[in-house]
């Protein structure tokens, strides 16, 4: 006779909050939100996803993503508004396609957007534009972040004013490449389980906030035992979308674990690491990719991330946010999200 279906998992208040979220902006397809609060507002930076046209394909050349539109809102929970065009790939001079997740950040009077994209030669690049406005429109510069490759950047201010850029994505992100630090196109996508897995990588970004101030340096994340987690523990190993929030004197390190559709977190005590795998942050959202940010507004911490409710299609994405609450012990509660 057939076996038991599993008991269904306790809903925790976080849950049953997740499950009323819906679409920020229906009128484009949305992914990736990075969110930043400047001036009490809430501005958040997506991906832009398109019908391309392009085939679906393991290194995600479908998502051939054209230009980035910045969504902003007064509070959660309040009204959404779509901002315009703010970067188009054809105004980036050394840029060919595929813009994915960008982040941004204020200093100095200006506001950066950061942002991957394929050069002229199919390699993955980050680079940075301004603009006065957080919306923009943003000017690229003309040249890629030197020393920057692969995608995923977030840039993330600490409280003594230093900025760190964190970046990588393997796969289609191209971060196994660079696993000598000159790139290798010939590089096969996934490292043998028993090795090491890629960390994503970290620079501080000098005062111009256009240059890296030091060499890139790999994130480590250790396990329990203070092991680094291998390539072949795919559960909670760093696939792409890194991101960093400080939480009472701690940093945590949240990112994507890819094809096991993860968003987890570990825990360490400074922005370069070591971090310490915690656990799941969110449970896989409808959809292939997961992708996210994490912000503090009026007094509580929200989960900025996508799914595919509107489409139903991998590539067209639209974003949501949800509340994460922090556990006494600093632990995040896990959401749950709905799927169809
Ligand atoms: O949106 C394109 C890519 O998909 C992002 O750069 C990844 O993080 C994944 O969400």
């Amino acid at each position: 006779s057939a076996a038991p279906a599993p008991a269904a998992a306790t809903p925790t208040p976080a849950t049953q909050l997740h499950y009323l979220s819906q679409p920020l902006v229906s009128g484009i397809y949305t992914a990736d939100p990075s969110a930043h609060v400047f001036n009490s507002r809430i501005y958040i930076y997506p991906s832009h996803d398109i019908e391309s046209g392009v085939t679906e394909g393991a290194n995600g050349a479908h998502f051939a993503m054209r230009d980035y539109h910045v969504l902003s809102m007064d509070s959660v929970g309040g009204p959404v508004t779509d901002h315009g065009v703010a970067l188009d790939v054809q105004d980036i001079p050394w840029a060919r396609r595929q813009l994915w997740a960008p982040d941004a950040e204020f200093k100095n009077g200006l506001y950066y957007l950061y942002f991957p994209v394929k050069d002229k030669h199919d390699v993955f690049r980050l680079g940075v534009a301004t603009s006065t406005s957080p919306t923009g429109p943003f000017k690229a510069e003309p040249q890629p972040i030197t020393g920057s490759y692969s995608i995923d950047p977030a840039v993330y201010t600490d409280t003594d004013g230093r900025s760190y850029l964190y970046f990588g994505g393997i796969w289609g992100g191209q971060l196994q490449r660079w696993r000598t630090g000159q790139y290798d196109s010939t590089a096969a996508p996934n490292l043998p389980d028993q090795e090491v897995a890629m960390g994503p990588r970290v620079a501080r970004l000098s005062n111009d906030m256009r240059s890296l101030a030091e060499p890139v340096k790999e994130v480590q994340i250790l396990d329990e035992n203070g092991k680094p987690l291998l390539a072949g523990d795919t559960k909670r190993r760093f696939f792409e979308g890194v991101w960093l929030h400080k939480y009472q004197g701690k940093y945590y390190l949240s990112y994507s674990t890819g094809n096991t559709h993860l968003l987890v977190y570990a825990v360490g005590d400074q922005p370069y690491g070591p971090f310490k795998y915690q656990g799941i942050l969110l449970n896989p959202v409808q959809g292939w990719t997961t992708h996210h940010s994490i912000i503090e507004h009026k007094g509580k911490w929200y989960l900025f991330y996508h799914d595919t409710q509107l489409s139903g299609k991998s590539y067209l994405r639209n974003v949501k946010v949800t509340e994460l609450r922090h556990r006494p012990d600093g632990r995040t509660e896990p959401i749950e999200p709905m799927r169809k």
